[in-house]
């Protein structure tokens, strides 16, 4: 048993200084790491066997946050009230995959410093409550990005109906977006944490940096694979790390604690977003031009087609003429197919999905079941986030 320990604190060591090492948003320059299966953590043989779905583990919980939303976004004015409330109706509500997370993140950095909470104390429950709060705020904000996004993008559909800016039009969207956004601020205010409020803050302006800069590319950025990562960090990744970080921060964890969260939001985040950018060209199936060719039809360019043109240097020249011709998306498809484009984004993914994988076995060791479960579950989702189709 102490030896076993002992390897295994061995092990976590090395991983946790590969976790929080200098790579940067620029990793898949360097040597390809490990993809890991999900199996090489130290969290207990048997325990892994075990079969868990984490959006089983913390249903209850979402379905309370559901209704809490509902809540929180009522309104004055009708109009304003049938926007805010367009997202957060039942059968319209996403995947949840952000408060799933954030539930389960609690749960897994439950191991106090010095003494332990008790699980079922007031303290406990009041951290809890603390803790669903920022899931509920990070809904929130995702949901305001999303009316916002659907604006600028002249969208028709979001979720499987038809988007809000469709029904009821840009001015009201953009309106709904901001009454969202202020729900939330009053919810963060309420957390009396200013680190936390500064955090989210960040967020917002981070999702409106990576918005402006996809919408403002030179011909030079948008064929940098830099630039991209970048913006991707901004757009997508962002929120869900620093929300992870807050969660930390308000169960009282270390810093080391608190950047090992916001590492696997990061990683997460990043894996999540390059999964949607294939997913963009193969839809459920494998095959390119299955998906809706969203964003290369309006002229986004992403890794996939950014690791083709490095097999085909051509594809530049396509790039630079835009895709508002649809001969030019053709064209980028056939290159995207000779390529290693898809297969390149994938491998790119899976190491960032590692790397989140790897910043959760780096906590600090505990023997409480619920939090090992929930560890193995943050784990569990890094694998469905790059395994996904849909
Ligand atoms: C109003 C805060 C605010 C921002 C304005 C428009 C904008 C600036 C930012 C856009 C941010 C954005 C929409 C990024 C895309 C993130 C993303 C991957 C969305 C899809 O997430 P899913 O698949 O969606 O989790 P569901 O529908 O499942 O919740």
């Amino acid at each position: 048993m102490m030896l076993s320990r002992a390897l295994s604190r061995i092990s976590r060591i090395t991983r946790r200084k590969n976790a929080l090492g200098c790579r940067s948003l620029l990793s898949h320059r360097l040597d390809p790491l490990p993809i890991s299966d999900g199996s090489s953590n130290t969290l207990g043989d048997s325990a892994q066997k075990e079969q868990l779905d984490p959006f089983s583990l913390v249903a209850d919980e979402l379905s309370v946050l559901a209704n809490k939303l509902r809540q929180m976004v009522v309104a004055e004015v009708p109009k304003l009230a049938s926007a805010a409330e367009y997202f957060f109706k039942i059968g319209v509500e996403g995947k949840r995959f952000r408060p799933t997370v954030l539930l389960l993140m609690a749960t897994a950095l439950n191991v106090h410093i010095p003494e332990p909470i008790p699980n079922d104390g007031p303290m406990a429950t009041e951290l809890r409550a603390r803790q669903q709060r920022i899931a509920e705020i990070t809904e929130m904000i995702h949901v305001a990005s999303l009316l916002h996004d659907d604006v600028l993008d002249d969208a028709d559909t979001r979720r499987g109906i038809k988007s809000l800016n469709f029904v009821m039009g840009n001015k009201v969207s953009v309106l709904a977006g901001d009454f969202l956004l202020s729900r939330a601020c009053v919810a963060l205010a309420s957390l009396r944490n200013t680190e936390v409020v500064s955090l989210l803050a960040t967020v917002v302006e981070h999702l409106v940096t990576g918005e402006t800069m996809q919408m403002t590319t030179t011909t030079e950025q948008r064929c940098s694979m830099e630039y991209y990562l970048q913006k991707t960090y901004y757009k997508t990744a962002s929120l869900i790390s620093n929300s992870c970080k807050a969660v930390a921060l308000l169960a009282g964890q270390t810093a080391e604690v608190a950047t090992l969260a916001f590492e696997y939001g990061r990683n997460l985040g990043l894996a999540f977003q390059l999964i949607d950018d294939v997913l963009d060209f193969t839809g459920t199936s494998a095959s390119l031009g299955k998906g809706s060719l969203s964003d290369i039809r309006h002229g986004i360019v992403t890794a996939p087609i950014l690791f083709a043109m490095e097999e085909f240097p051509q594809l530049r020249a396509i790039i630079d003429e835009g895709f508002e011709d649809p001969k030019n998306v053709n064209l980028a498809l056939e290159y995207l197919g000779k390529s290693r484009g898809i297969q390149r984004t994938r491998e790119l993914a899976a190491q960032h999905a590692n790397l989140a994988a790897e910043a959760i076995d780096s906590l600090p060791e505990t023997d409480d079941e619920d939090v090992r479960r929930s560890r193995r579950a943050l784990i569990d989702i890094t694998q469905r986030v790059i395994t996904r189709n849909k």
